[in-house]
Order: structure tokens, then C-alpha cells, then sequence
């Protein structure tokens, strides 16, 4: 039976698409519409009533990276995973980074941009206080293609996933070149092209 992906591709489930198309694993992409996210229908896949909502099997998941990175090791370790502790916690590392020390900061201007929310003081004031954090990025970045080993990962899926937010956002990163050179190194993967195979 195959995965099952559940959410609007212009949500976050398209961060878990973009995991499975990249590794060739097939799955169902079922779409939510958003005034059904709290359901009980639903809530029986997500109980947090958002997206996406995902299973394999029995195994139910919520929460984009940390079912990216459970595709990632059970259908790609040693392609997307890495094989060793080290890199491993890396790979963890770059992913708790994105979701907590980025997310909260570029997400308000996604908000204001798509006219989900209206405080564009919170958009402006996440722009600025994102700018010492990509810099932690972009040091890192400096002699180095990716996140993690010699070859992208789950690591840069991650948190190129998160980073983007700032585009969508239309926040300049152009300060960071090392950063933005990976993002376009990011988005530009087959696998992000609306035609990759489900
Ligand atoms: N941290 C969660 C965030 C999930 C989330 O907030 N998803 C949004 C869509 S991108 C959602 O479902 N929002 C609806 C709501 O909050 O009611 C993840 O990465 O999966």
C-alpha cells in the first residue's frame, strides 16, 4: 500500500511530496480541503487538524520534517540518509535549526504575503532578526555545496524547505550569497518540478 500524503500542494505537505519524489517512492496525494482540516475525519490523521497528515501503513505522522526524515532513513538511507551517527545528527541538527530558529521568523511575512495574516510589522521585524541566523548559514556554506557529507540530503531538503519561506515571503536573502546559491541549488532538483512522478 502506498504512502498517503495528505494536503494542499501549496501548504506545507509540499515539503513531504517534494521528500517522496526525490527518492522515487510512490504515494497518494490526497488533498484537504481547508475548511475540513478539523474534522473528526481528519483528526483521525492529523489530531493536530493541520497539514499535511501522512501514513504508511499503520504508522500515522504528523509534523513535514519529521516525516521527511522518516522517509528519508526508511527509503533512502545511504541516498538521501546518511549512514553514519555523525552525519546523522547533522542531518537533525540542520532540521531542528530551520524549524525553530527560521520558521517562526520568515512565516509572518508568507502570512502577509498570501493574505492569511496582516501584520506586516511581525513580517518586517522576522526579515531583520532572520539575518544573523542565515548567517550561520551561509558561514557554513562557504566551501561547501551542502548541509551534510558531499551530496544533497535530507539535511538540505529540510531546511531548504524552510529557508524558501523567506522567498515566498519576498524577503531578500541576497545579504547571504553562499545561502542563496544553495537555495537555488535546492529548488532547482527534478524532483520540485510539478511533472516528477508521484
Ligand atoms: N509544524 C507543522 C505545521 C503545520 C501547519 O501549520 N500547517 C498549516 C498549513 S501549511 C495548516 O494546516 N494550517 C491550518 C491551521 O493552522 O488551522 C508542520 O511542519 O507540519
Amino acid at each position: 500500500m502506498a504512502m498517503k500524503i495528505y494536503g494542499s500542494p501549496m501548504s506545507r505537505a509540499s515539503r513531504v511530496m517534494w521528500c517522496a519524489k526525490e527518492l522515487g517512492v510512490p504515494f497518494e496525494h490526497i488533498d484537504v480541503p481547508w475548511d475540513k482540516l478539523k474534522d473528526p475525519s481528519f483528526l483521525a490523521v492529523n489530531p493536530n487538524g493541520k497539514v499535511p497528515g501522512f501514513c504508511d501503513g499503520e504508522l500515522k505522522l504528523f509534523e513535514s520534517l519529521a516525516i521527511n526524515l522518516y522517509i528519508a532513513k526508511k527509503y533512502g538511507t545511504g541516498e538521501l540518509y546518511p549512514t553514519n551517527i555523525d552525519d546523522e545528527a547533522r542531518a537533525l541538527q540542520w532540521t531542528l535549526w530551520a524549524a525553530t530558529e527560521v520558521e517562526p521568523l520568515v512565516l509572518p511575512a508568507v502570512m502577509v504575503k498570501f493574505g492569511i495574516g496582516s501584520d506586516a510589522a511581525a513580517a518586517q521585524a522576522g526579515a531583520e532578526k532572520v539575518k544573523p541566523v542565515l548567517k550561520v548559514l551561509d558561514d557554513h556554506l562557504k566551501d561547501r555545496e551542502w548541509l551534510v557529507g558531499e551530496t544533497f540530503s535530507v539535511a538540505d531538503l529540510n531546511a531548504g524547505s524552510v529557508v524558501a519561506m523567506a522567498r515566498y515571503g519576498d524577503i531578500d536573502i541576497s545579504y547571504v550569497p553562499n545561502a542563496s546559491a544553495w537555495l537555488d541549488r535546492c529548488l532547482s532538483r527534478s524532483s520540485r518540478n510539478p511533472a516528477a512522478r508521484e
